[in-house]
């Protein structure tokens, strides 16, 4: 189906796949609701989505992990538009790298925030919005860490892992309304993940990508704009999508 004309609301647009996101849906000719916290990032992130040729851009501060600003930001949505076809619940990320036995509280605590309880959040704020028997779609952002756990990554699998489950239990008890709820599950993908990850050690990121060939944040926009493109009878429910040199979350080639 053509997107050209539909509004998308992309969280997390300021950096990674959520900025790319808004480039692609923008050259498909969409209008454009950015969040994020980030506000100066978001103002050029929507510069660059109105090169690019989208209908619209408008930006609006969003922290998911505040019911108060997500419903400020739902606000504001409001009052530009009264149907919104697309939400893409994107933002989120890692925040630290240590073992159960070392971890710490608000590190776990901003995963959950953001990852997990932001994308119940947003759907709950953006649902009466979303049109009825008219293709829509909410598209959560997972990982290839919610199918499978690895050291010290406790706490983000188990928020990937939940979110895989609650894009399951809303596509259940959305069944009969032609919304598709479906989750993209990126692999190893080259953005500010691992930066936040590692408080802004920027040596310690770049080693998770060092002599491999990583997706990039336009590789992920391009699959969702796939997914969302995809004729209204058809829902892509997950797709996983990897680095060809990433064969399994642990099996990672490096010419280094
Ligand atoms: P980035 O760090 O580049 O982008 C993360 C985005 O999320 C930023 O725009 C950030 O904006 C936003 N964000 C984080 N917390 C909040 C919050 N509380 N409220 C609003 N926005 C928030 O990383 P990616 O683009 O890689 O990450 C996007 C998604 O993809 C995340 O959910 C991540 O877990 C997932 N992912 C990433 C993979 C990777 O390897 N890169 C692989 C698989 C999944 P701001 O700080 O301005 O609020
Ligand atoms: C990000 C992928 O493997 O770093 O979600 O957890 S991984």
């Amino acid at each position: 189906m053509k997107l050209r004309g539909n509004w998308v609301l992309l969280t997390g647009a300021s950096s990674g796949f959520g900025a790319a996101a808004a480039r692609a849906f923008g050259a498909e000719g969409c209008h454009l609701l950015l969040g994020a916290r980030r506000e100066d990032r978001l103002a050029e992130v929507a510069q660059s989505a109105r090169a690019a040729g989208a209908a619209s851009v408008q930006h609006h501060a969003l922290d998911v992990a505040s019911t108060n600003s997500v419903e400020a930001f739902v606000s504001w949505v409001k009052t530009l538009t009264d149907r919104v076809h697309i939400l893409i619940n994107n933002a989120g990320g890692a925040h630290g790298l240590d073992p159960v036995a070392t971890g710490r509280d608000e590190d776990w605590e901003a995963m959950v925030q953001s990852n997990f309880l932001g994308l119940l959040r947003m759907t709950r704020a953006v649902l009466p919005l979303l049109p009825r028997d008219a293709g829509s779609w909410i598209l959560n952002v997972g990982s290839i860490a919610g199918h499978r756990g690895y050291e010290g990554g406790a706490a983000y699998c188990g928020v990937k892992a939940g979110e895989r489950l609650i894009t399951e239990s809303l596509r259940l008890e959305l069944n009969g309304t032609g919304i598709r709820v479906g989750s993209l599950d990126p692999g190893m993908a080259l953005t500010e993940f691992s930066d936040v990850r590692f408080k802004g050690d920027q040596e310690r990121a770049a080693k998770v990508y060092a002599g491999v060939n990583p997706l990039t944040a336009e590789d992920v926009a391009e699959t969702m704009v796939w997914m969302a493109s995809r004729p209204p009878h058809v829902c892509i429910d997950e797709l996983i999508l990897k680095p060809t040199d990433q064969a399994a979350i642990h099996k990672v080639h490096r010419r280094t």
